[in-house]
Parts: C-alpha cells; sequence; structure tokens
C-alpha cells in the first residue's frame, strides 16, 4: 500500500509512528501547503480514584499513565478508505483495557478531521483522557502565519506564545481558533468536538521541538506542550499547534475526540 495518497483535493503522506499514532505529513490542498506533519503523540490518562492495583505501575499510582500509540499496540492494519467525498485512514490500538480507533478524515471541501474514538473501559470509571495532538500547520508554506483565537465577539490575533483554553466562545460556525496566512488570507479554522473539554497551545516552530518520546521529559519537568511554551512571537512565524482534550469516563462511551479543521481561501 503506498503512504502517499491523492484523492479529494488532497495529496498527502503518511506513516505509522512507535509512539505518536498514524502521522500525516506533507499535506496540501488544491496543490497548496497546508500541513508539514500531524500526529497524536500523546494519550495520558488520569485516575481519580486511588485503589488501583499497585502492581501496576508502582511508581506513578495515579497516573497520567501514558501508553504509546504505535506499532506496538496496533491491532490489525491501517485501513485506507475512500467515502463519498473523501479519504479516510484509520487503525485500532489496544493497550490492557484502553481501546483506541485513530481517524484521519480528509473532505474534498478542505474539512480535516483528526479524530480519536476511545472506547474504554480503563481500570474502573473514575478516569480522564487527555488526548494531545499536535499540528505543524505551513499554511502555503511556513511563512507569513499567524494564530488567532475568538475572544469578545472577534477574530483576535495572538501575538505571544500561550496556552488558549476553550472559553465557551466561538464564531457563527463554532470555531474557537485559526491560524492564517497573510500573503493568500487562508486560514485554517479549527472548532472542538462538541464535549470536548478542549485548548490549544500556540507555539513558535523550532527544529527539534517535536514530540518527545515521553510527554515529561524528567521527574518535576513540565510536561509537553506546555514545557515548549515561552514567551516567543508568533506573529508572521512558523507556528505549531498542540489540541488537547479532556475527556472524562462515562457510560456513554465510546467518546470521539478531536477538532474538526476547516482549511478556506486556498
Ligand atoms: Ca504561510
Ligand atoms: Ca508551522
Amino acid at each position: 500500500m503506498s503512504n502517499v495518497i491523492t484523492e479529494a483535493n488532497w495529496k498527502f503522506h503518511w506513516r505509522l509512528t512507535e509512539s505518536a499514532g498514524i502521522m500525516i505529513y506533507l499535506a496540501d490542498f488544491k496543490g497548496r501547503r497546508v500541513l508539514w506533519e500531524g500526529s497524536l503523540p500523546y494519550v495520558t490518562v488520569d485516575h481519580q480514584r486511588q485503589e488501583v492495583d499497585p502492581q501496576k505501575d508502582p511508581n506513578e499510582p495515579h497516573g497520567p499513565w501514558w501508553i504509546p500509540l504505535g506499532t506496538r499496540t496496533l491491532v490489525g492494519p491501517v485501513r485506507v478508505q475512500s467515502f463519498r467525498g473523501g479519504v479516510e485512514l484509520s487503525a485500532n490500538f489496544v493497550a490492557g483495557p484502553y481501546q483506541y480507533t485513530q481517524l484521519w478524515r480528509f473532505h474534498d471541501d478542505g474539512r480535516l478531521c483528526p479524530w480519536l474514538t476511545i472506547g474504554g473501559p480503563g481500570v474502573h470509571d473514575q478516569h480522564t483522557y487527555h488526548p494531545h495532538f499536535r499540528f505543524d500547520f505551513d499554511l502555503d508554506g511556513a511563512d507569513d502565519d499567524a494564530f488567532e483565537r475568538f475572544e469578545e465577539g472577534r477574530w483576535q490575533r495572538v501575538e505571544r506564545e500561550g496556552w488558549f483554553p476553550y472559553s465557551g466562545e466561538a464564531d457563527e460556525q463554532g470555531n474557537v481558533w485559526r491560524q492564517i496566512d497573510f500573503g493568500s488570507r487562508a486560514s485554517i479554522n479549527i472548532r472542538p468536538h462538541t464535549w470536548d473539554d478542549a485548548e490549544v497551545f500556540a507555539i513558535r516552530y523550532h527544529d527539534g521541538e517535536w514530540a518527545p518520546f515521553s510527554p515529561r521529559s524528567s521527574q518535576g519537568s513540565q510536561p509537553f506542550p506546555a514545557g515548549y511554551v515561552g514567551d516567543e512571537e508568533l506573529d508572521g512565524k512558523d507556528v505549531s499547534l498542540w489540541y488537547v482534550a479532556h475527556v472524562h469516563f462515562d457510560q456513554s462511551f465510546p467518546y470521539t475526540a478531536g477538532p474538526w479543521i476547516r482549511v478556506e481561501g486556498l
């Protein structure tokens, strides 16, 4: 099976990673660059109860637990399926009591759906999932990009790196964050999934600031992506975004988390 897919106005590459699920890279829409690289570096799990079997992980009795989604947890093949108006990649991952299906759905109208369906059941009911998606969008190339959030009734430019939780405010289409390109006036609009308690970290891109293998590099240090947030300027720079959702387990699972993304203006 080819790792280059040209379909539904998109052309993109994909590969299965060791720990960040299915990675999409060099993704173009209508011949223009949209995404340098996108992946799912971590899905961490917190347990709110303490009587979890201490044998499981004696060093971290309450979490966050983290199990890499990748080659060793993949069950079955990565599937590529066309549907009316688009193409979808999907893969199942199973690790102990945790079951996930990762989806990448590309629509011919510019929509892009990087989603994670969480099946549970987990060790017990009292737990919360934190899927971390990372997107290095390069809209019509990495230069001249900026990040905005919808706040106080309008789109506002974000000057510096930071952490931007969903406050409940969104534009008419439900978009909360967007990346824009000054040259083409194109935009990548990001809408949280309906019940996602979501936040976006906006970070100036640097070589080497990819997702490390573990969400926490050493004891006591800040986890990623928070560890990458400084005070650097974003306006007109190469920006990378992390979308983090917080999903509390309940009986309505499976639950699908992740952003609705729409490319406009290319
Ligand atoms: Ca650009
Ligand atoms: Ca970028």
